[in-house]
């Protein structure tokens, strides 16, 4: 028999008769990103882990906004729905949360060839020798070509050439490349002594050098320094003024006074036997003249310069001059090529003094 009323169940409940619970997470009243929990006559929604909002509506957190997120400085932090991730930038290992160097240059290979590796934190490089480099770490050292580069020190005069590991400056002619200044220095041609031929003397000059004939030489044909025939020249005139006869000798000339005369002054004169009236001899003495020298002798039995003889019988009985002077002597001076020697004058000395005490 029907009644007269309905009961009806308050929210969250059901039932025809006694109402029971009920339970709404059945009905998926939650955000898809939250959790449906039944409670008795209702129910409660919470956003998940990593989302957050009323559980009807859920967001995603961006934990790489806070600082309180755990990642490593070396790492970079990548938001992701409803979470996130700690990744090591390149140059770093570990967990995201711990982040280390790697040490690339463990990794064989990883420069090319010719270069070694060196490590630093986060990253690496790879270093070639001096004269090479390289174009990229796995590509090895190549010659760096300085030439093409401007990595030289040639001189603008210079002609720069590339080599593997190296370049060369090669400078004009007369020049040689000096590393330490950095220039094209001067060649001293000099300090090879044999640079020059025989007879001439080198001279250096800046980017050349010379061979300056010495006197009586002159250049040839073949740029040898030869004798000067100066008697083919003005010499011949020179010793017909005198008389004489040029006669070419290496490195100069010689005037010869022809046979019977010699050279007195700048004159080939007649040779004179006759000391005539210029006799410089002393008495007991003999002149004579050959070649314009005057000579003078002690007579046989006198010995002395030729201008002063003393009897030599009487000397060498005195007993002066025995044991200095040979008592044989002829007492002959030749006036014009020496002198009366220390020891003659002495005995002269001390014979005038016995003869005429
Ligand atoms: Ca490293
Ligand atoms: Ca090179
Ligand atoms: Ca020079
Ligand atoms: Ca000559």
């Amino acid at each position: 028999m029907p009644r007269g009323y309905d009961c009806l169940c308050h929210p969250g409940y059901t039932g025809a008769g006694p109402c029971i619970d009920f339970d709404e997470c059945v009905t998926d009243p939650c955000h898809p990103n939250a959790e449906c929990t039944n409670t008795e006559g209702a129910y409660r929604c919470e956003c998940k882990t990593g989302f957050w909002g009323s559980g009807v509506v859920c967001q995603d957190v961006n934990e790489c906004l806070s600082l309180q997120v755990g990642c490593s400085e070396n790492a970079e932090c990548t938001n992701s729905d409803g979470s996130f991730s700690c990744v090591c930038q390149d140059g770093y290992e570990g967990d995201g949360q711990t982040c280390n160097d790697k040490d690339e240059c463990s990794q064989a290979g990883i420069c090319g060839a010719g270069a070694s590796c060196v490590n630093v934190v986060g990253s690496f490089h790879c270093a070639c020798p001096v004269g090479y480099a390289a174009s990229s770490q796995s590509a090895g050292c190549l010659d760096d070509d300085e030439c093409a580069t401007g990595n030289n020190r040639c001189p603008d005069d210079s002609t720069c050439t590339n080599n593997d590991g190296g370049y060369t400056c090669d400078c004009p002619a007369g020049y040689q490349w000096d590393s330490a200044g950095g220039v094209c220095a001067d060649v001293n041609e000099c300090s090879d002594p044999n640079v020059c031929s025989q007879h001439s003397s080198c001279a250096n000059d800046d980017g050349s050098y010379l061979c300056v004939c010495d006197v009586g030489y002159s250049k040839g044909a073949s740029d040898i320094c030869e004798d000067v025939n100066e008697c083919d020249e003005v010499a011949d005139e020179i010793c017909e003024s005198f008389v004489a006869v040029c006669i070419n000798i290496p490195g100069g000339y010689t005037c010869q006074c022809p046979e019977g005369r010699y050279l007195d002054g700048f004159l080939c004169v007649e040779d004179a036997t006759d000391c005539g009236a210029n006799n410089p001899c002393g008495e007991n003495s003999i002149c004579s003249l050959e070649g314009g020298d005057y000579t003078c002798e002690c007579d046989d039995g006198y010995f002395g310069t030729g201008q002063l003889c003393f009897d030599k019988t009487t000397a060498c009985r005195a007993g002066i001059v025995s044991q200095s002077v040979n008592c044989t002597t002829s007492g002959t001076v030749r006036l014009s090529s020496s002198k009366p020697s220390l020891l003659i004058l002495l005995v002269i000395l001390l014979l005038t003094l016995f003869l005429f005490h």
